[in-house]
């Protein structure tokens, strides 16, 4: 067995406010690249200054929003993985005991919610929901895909997608719900996520300094592996689901 998952899932077990960070490493094992893997992710490829920051989508609005119409296109035909599914069994076993959870995640493809869960903060957005850039208006009701690139609103405007660029505020609910969870939690985990992009990787020192035990689940150390009492060294699809057993499986 993995070393700590029983530390981890008796604490999982007793704690009374749980609050949890997702990154893209969660749905890595339903098909969709990381950000920052060496090989396959995205910025192995593509230039993100080019790419996810308004100035790209004002120098070039086609070519931005080309890439996050196929990025749409192929989240949708990707399903949850074990991960996503533990993640929902996870919430639905704490609140049924009456304990407080939230699911923060910084990922824009919606799998959480497909696979069950219920109280997620979309911290950077999501791929489905588009914005007119004139009249400021969000719409999830589109073609898929587009069927002119740049795509443009029944006002005329450009649509953008709503997700957060670099340099770009996170929406205000979103993050102060996530840094009132990781204030008021007592166990704090953050799953598949390098922790390197900030305001998400500061939460877990919000968690710390309001006395939280903090765990992070990812194959890799990250730069802020040392914030975290307890790491789960291995992909999340197989970690989650046998610390969902270890931690409910009995009572079920
Ligand atoms: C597995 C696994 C498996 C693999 N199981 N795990 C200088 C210093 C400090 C901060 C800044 C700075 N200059 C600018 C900033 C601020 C900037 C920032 O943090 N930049 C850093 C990169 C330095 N942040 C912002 O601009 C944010 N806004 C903001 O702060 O506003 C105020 C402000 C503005 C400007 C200056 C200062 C303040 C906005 C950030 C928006 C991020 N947007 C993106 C794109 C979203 C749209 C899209 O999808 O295209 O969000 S970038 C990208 O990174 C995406 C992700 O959500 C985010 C985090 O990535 P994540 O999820 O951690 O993925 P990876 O790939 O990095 O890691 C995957 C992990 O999974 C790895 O660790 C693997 O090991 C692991 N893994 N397989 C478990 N099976």
């Amino acid at each position: 067995m993995l070393d700590n998952l029983e530390t981890v899932a008796d604490l999982l077990r007793d704690a009374d406010s749980v609050a949890i960070l997702t990154g893209a490493g969660v749905s890595k094992e339903s098909g969709i690249p990381t950000f920052r893997d060496a090989l396959e992710g995205y910025w192995a490829t593509y230039d993100p200054e080019k790419l996810a920051t308004p100035e790209a989508f004002e120098r070039d609005p086609e070519l931005v929003t080309r890439w996050y119409d196929e990025r749409r296109m192929k989240v949708r035909a990707c399903d949850p993985n074990p991960a996503h599914h533990a993640l929902a069994d996870i919430e639905a076993a704490l609140r049924a005991r009456g304990r407080s959870f939230l699911l923060i995640t910084q990922n824009v493809d919606r799998l959480h919610q497909r696979a069950g869960s219920e109280q997620v903060v979309e911290l950077h957005g999501c791929l489905d929901r588009w914005r007119c850039t004139k009249t400021g208006e969000s719409t999830t009701d589109l073609p898929a895909p587009f069927e002119e690139y740049p795509p443009t609103s029944a006002h005329g405007g450009l649509l953008r997608p709503g997700v957060v660029w670099f340099g770009e505020g996170l929406p205000p609910d979103a993050i102060e719900a996530a840094a009132s969870a990781a204030q008021m939690c007592d166990l704090y985990f953050a799953i598949g996520t390098s922790g390197v992009v900030y305001p998400a990787t500061g939460l877990v020192m919000d968690a710390k300094r309001h006395g939280a035990i903090c765990v992070e689940c990812n194959p890799d150390s990250t730069p802020v592996s040392e914030q975290f009492e307890y790491a789960l060294r291995g992909p999340a699809g197989t970690v989650l689901p046998e610390l969902y057993a270890l931690a409910f499986g009995q009572d079920q």
